[in-house]
């Protein structure tokens, strides 16, 4: 078909999309931001996302993962409150109090992570689906929703399209539009240049490369980035887009000091109070 038109996201420009902090806010007004992350071997990716959450504005956060990822996601950051979840069945009640959903970093696959996304689509809760929870997705019969943001990485893309990787680069935007055509709500396809479509005209695109970004954890920041900024937005789309140019604009702050090489995912994160308060 016919290419779609592009709009490139205008950096510092999006950040006017912030909500005001007016002098009497309180925390109920910016979201709760429910993080479902950290399966054995991978309790990291949830906290990153949790942690990125909470410096992004997120009125509360609470993040369900494996009881022995507990203890350490405590002590790294106390201002999250930490669930060790051992069933699915649990999550419900964490559900009910959440605004909006993180769900799949570090999920993993197994029965402990298809009985969380299951929860979470049933919830019918604005969602940020990302990593693990995208690769359950690409096993199952395709989930339609207006309130879902889709993160994929090319490597994601490809499972989800059934495709391979080079497929996906060759044409990012008609990867982007093809995925949101199949699961609605809004898409965004990682890497140097990233591209959200949200069933518009216009496909979204962050434009901009750090490759001190090319490294573990960093798109587990991402979603947790976006899930704050959706419970502060209301708006999937405008969350997607902000949070990518947040994303990009930390990991740029913090590279000035850290470079490359050096850089971790706890930098960007560090490097994301400077960037909001540039909207202050
Ligand atoms: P290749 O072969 O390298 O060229 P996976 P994952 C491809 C968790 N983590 N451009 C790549 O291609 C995550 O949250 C936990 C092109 C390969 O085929 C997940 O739950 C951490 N290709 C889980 O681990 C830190 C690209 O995709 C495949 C691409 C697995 O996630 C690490 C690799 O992707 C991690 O975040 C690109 N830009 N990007 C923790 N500290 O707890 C990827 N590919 O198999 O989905 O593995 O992304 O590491
Ligand atoms: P993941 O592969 O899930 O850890 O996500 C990696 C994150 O870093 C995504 O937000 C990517 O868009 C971003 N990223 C990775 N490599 C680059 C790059 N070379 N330039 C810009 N962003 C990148
Ligand atoms: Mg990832």
């Amino acid at each position: 078909g016919q290419q779609p038109v592009a709009w490139r996201l205008d950096w510092p420009a999006t950040m006017a999309w912030l909500p005001e902090r007016v002098a009497n806010a309180h925390k109920g007004r910016f979201g709760h931001v429910l993080v479902v992350a950290g399966d054995r071997g991978f309790g990291g990716a949830g906290l990153l996302a949790a942690e990125a959450a909470s410096r992004s504005g997120a009125g509360l956060v609470t993040l369900a993962t494996r009881p022995e990822h507990v203890t350490a996601a405590l002590a790294r950051c106390p201002s999250i409150m930490v669930h060790g979840l051992i069933h699915g069945s649990e999550l419900p009640p964490l559900l009910e109090s959440a605004s909006v959903v993180v769900c799949g970093p570090g999920m993993g696959q197994s029965a402990w992570g298809q009985q969380m996304l299951e929860q979470v689509v049933d919830s019918g809760k604005p969602r940020v689906l990302d990593a693990d929870a995208l690769n359950l997705l690409a096993t199952r019969v395709p989930v339609l929703a207006d309130n879902h943001i889709l993160t994929p990485h090319p490597g994601e893309a490809a499972r989800l399209l059934d495709c391979l990787v080079p497929e996906v680069e060759a044409d990012r935007m008609a990867a982007t539009r093809t995925l949101q055509g199949i699961f609605g709500g809004t898409v965004l396809l990682k890497g140097a240049g990233t591209v959200i479509a949200s069933g518009h005209e216009t496909v979204d695109i962050v434009s901009g490369s750090n490759p001190g970004l090319a490294t573990g954890g960093m798109g587990d920041v991402l979603s947790g980035i976006i899930g704050a900024l959706y419970g502060q937005l209301g708006d999937p789309r405008r969350a997607a887009g902000l949070g990518a140019a947040v994303h990009l604009a930390a990991a740029n702050l913090a590279s000035e000091d850290k470079g490359f090489m050096g850089l971790l995912p706890a930098d960007v994160i560090d490097a994301l109070p400077r960037i909001f308060r540039q909207a202050e």
